[in-house]
């Protein structure tokens, strides 16, 4: 059966309730989130056998996030506890007043940000690397520090025989302010996967029109390109474009969607089933996660997803 390895930071993550600002919040609930470790939970519970890679503060907030992955059915051997630096930490916002939702970081400095390409020599994590038939990447790691960007550019340059990486760019706008973003451009243009959202390629490569984004990648073997609620597009180097419409759901909150969408989309990939279908579970996991308040909906179990898929074949033309 196949396997995932997914690398990125994972932070705590504290809110105030629905509509509150920080300014009145009288309590914080606690949870944690992070791109990378959001796919990893989606695909475990897609029955994809998933490691998540990275580095955590040895802290409370770092337990916790072992914890929960562990629970999630995500392997965390290669995951390192720094007894030096934090766990990074981000604060979700609601949308209050007439505020829109927003997001602060607190990791400059996390144990994750000290990632470096000094870390595919741990026996644990190359071992992982070794075995894995898809290495997940995104975006944000290349913002994170230069060593986090140095370890990018080795996880993309190494020689990986039938091994597929993915790339999901991942467009933080905060991480990116006084940055050089062309660098994702190059990032993304060496991956076999590379996921995006038409708005995401407008900031990170200057347009969010399908051919020239494709003229901007020219070489990996799938670009999907989400089209907000509308559709989700799968351009293939060698292969036709295949479009296949969202699901409409009422959004309760969107942070994490676009985690359970690759989520989907690459368990479909990985047991080598078609685009359409595998671009169709990304759109169920999304809509799962979108119809929650927290980062990570419940995903359908394999044999229900199955099911559902099969039943609904009509409905998604
Ligand atoms: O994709 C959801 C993420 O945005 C969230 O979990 C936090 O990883 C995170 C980030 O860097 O924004």
């Amino acid at each position: 059966s196949m396997t995932a390895v997914c690398l990125g930071e994972t932070m705590a993550m504290i809110t105030p309730g629905q509509g509150t600002s920080l300014a009145d919040a009288g309590r914080l609930e606690l949870g944690s989130g992070g791109a990378e470790s959001n796919v990893a939970l989606g695909l475990a519970a897609m029955g994809v056998g998933t490691h998540w890679v990275s580095r955590v503060g040895r802290d409370g907030f770092g337990a916790r996030i072992l914890t929960e992955l562990t629970q999630g059915g995500v392997g965390v051997e290669g995951v390192e506890a720094d007894p030096s630096r934090p766990t990074g930490l981000y604060v979700k916002v609601p949308a209050h007043g007439g505020s829109p939702a927003s997001v602060l970081y607190y990791r400059r400095g996390s144990a994750a940000s000290a990632m470096g390409p000094d870390l595919l020599g741990r026996p644990a994590v190359a071992g992982l690397l070794a075995r894995a038939d898809l290495v997940h990447l995104s975006g944000i790691t290349a913002a994170l520090s230069e060593e986090c960007l140095a370890l990018l550019e080795a996880l993309l340059g190494r020689p990986r025989g039938s091994q597929r990486v993915s790339f999901d760019v991942n467009w933080r706008a905060p991480l990116w302010a006084g940055k050089d973003r062309s660098v994702l451009r190059e990032l993304a243009n060496r991956a076999d996967i590379v996921l995006v959202g038409r708005d995401e390629a407008e900031h990170a490569f200057g347009t969010g029109d399908e051919a020239e984004i494709r003229a901007l990648l020219p070489d990996p073997a799938v670009i999907v390109i989400k089209n907000e609620a509308v559709s989700a597009i799968a351009l293939e180097r060698d292969g036709p474009r295949s479009e296949v419409r969202a699901l409409a759901v009422e959004v309760v909150e969107p942070v994490g969607a676009g985690d359970s969408f690759a989520a989907g989309y690459l368990s479909g990939v990985l047991m080598g089933l078609d685009q359409r279908t595998s671009l169709r579970r990304g759109h169920i996991a999304a809509a799962c996660t979108l119809t929650v308040s927290g980062d990570r909906g419940a995903l359908p179990p394999p044999p229900v997803l199955d099911r559902v898929l099969a039943y609904s074949d009509e409905g998604w033309k």
